[in-house]
């Protein structure tokens, strides 16, 4: 029978790596983001079923009438991967920008609780789901100026097992990926366009790439129905925690 997955954030990064990832496990999917035309791009690109939904997850009448225009072959959601979310800014808590503050916590929060709303209802009904939350090693350690980003994702780690319990009684998996350095876009947003603050973060060493966080996902989905993968962190070998990495140069 057809698996479905739903991942978030699927037009760049972790979540467009994820895409392809579970297009070799043979997943149909739902790929959601805000940019239409990279979502587009990325499905002309996939060998397997897809389906695009645009909107913005922290904007919940636009989530919750995104999941209702599914057509009811994709609305049995087997696998949901909230990896939507971003960094904005990075500064002392006394100098942190509210605007920065308020989108962090919208997306990496706010709006992972209003898509998993919105598919855990077929998940219970049908006793059966995985729920995959992408973390970060900034829930499990604050660093300095980290503060509020480090908050959001502090935030996914109870989420995940807060959801892991809650939905126990109904068979449905919840697992907790918590990525350490991973080159992607999520630098430059985080320094709004600076190429060279980005670039520095990953500089002198061999940071993670996208599909190696993806590939640990196809991992986690394809356990045995048995096996709950609950909680990974994916570092660098080069990354020892939040505070430490060996640089070359
Ligand atoms: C991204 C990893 O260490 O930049 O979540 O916070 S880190």
């Amino acid at each position: 029978m057809k698996k479905i997955a739903c991942i978030t954030g699927a037009s760049s990064g972790i979540g467009r790596a994820t895409a392809q990832s579970l297009a070799k496990e043979g997943f149909q999917l739902i790929l959601c983001g805000r940019r239409k035309e990279r979502l587009e791009e990325l499905q002309a690109s996939l060998s397997v079923y897809s389906t695009l939904l645009t909107f913005d997850v922290s904007d919940q009448s636009a989530v919750i009438q995104a999941f209702e225009s599914l057509p009811a072959e994709w609305k049995n959601i087997d696998v949901l991967v909230n990896n939507a979310g971003n960094a904005h800014g990075m500064s002392a808590i006394q100098d942190g920008d509210v605007a920065d503050w308020d989108a962090m916590m919208a997306s990496n929060v706010t709006g992972l609780l209003y898509v998993s709303k919105e598919v855990i209802k077929g998940m219970v009904e049908r006793k059966s789901g995985h729920i995959i939350n992408l973390s970060s090693i900034a829930g499990k350690q604050t660093y300095p100026n980290g503060n509020v980003y480090c908050a959001s994702k502090a935030a996914v780690e109870a989420l995940s097992a807060g959801m892991r319990q809650d939905l126990n009684p109904f068979g449905i998996k919840v697992s907790n990926v918590a990525p350490g350095a991973v080159a992607t876009e999520f630098s430059e947003v985080r320094f709004k366009g600076d190429q060279a603050k980005a670039e520095a973060v990953y500089a002198g060493y061999e940071p993670l790439v996208a599909e190696d966080v993806a590939e640990l996902i196809r991992y986690i989905v394809a356990a045995p129905a048995h096996v709950n993968i609950a909680d990974v962190t994916i570092l660098p070998t080069a990354q020892a925690s939040a505070f430490q990495i060996l640089r070359k140069n």
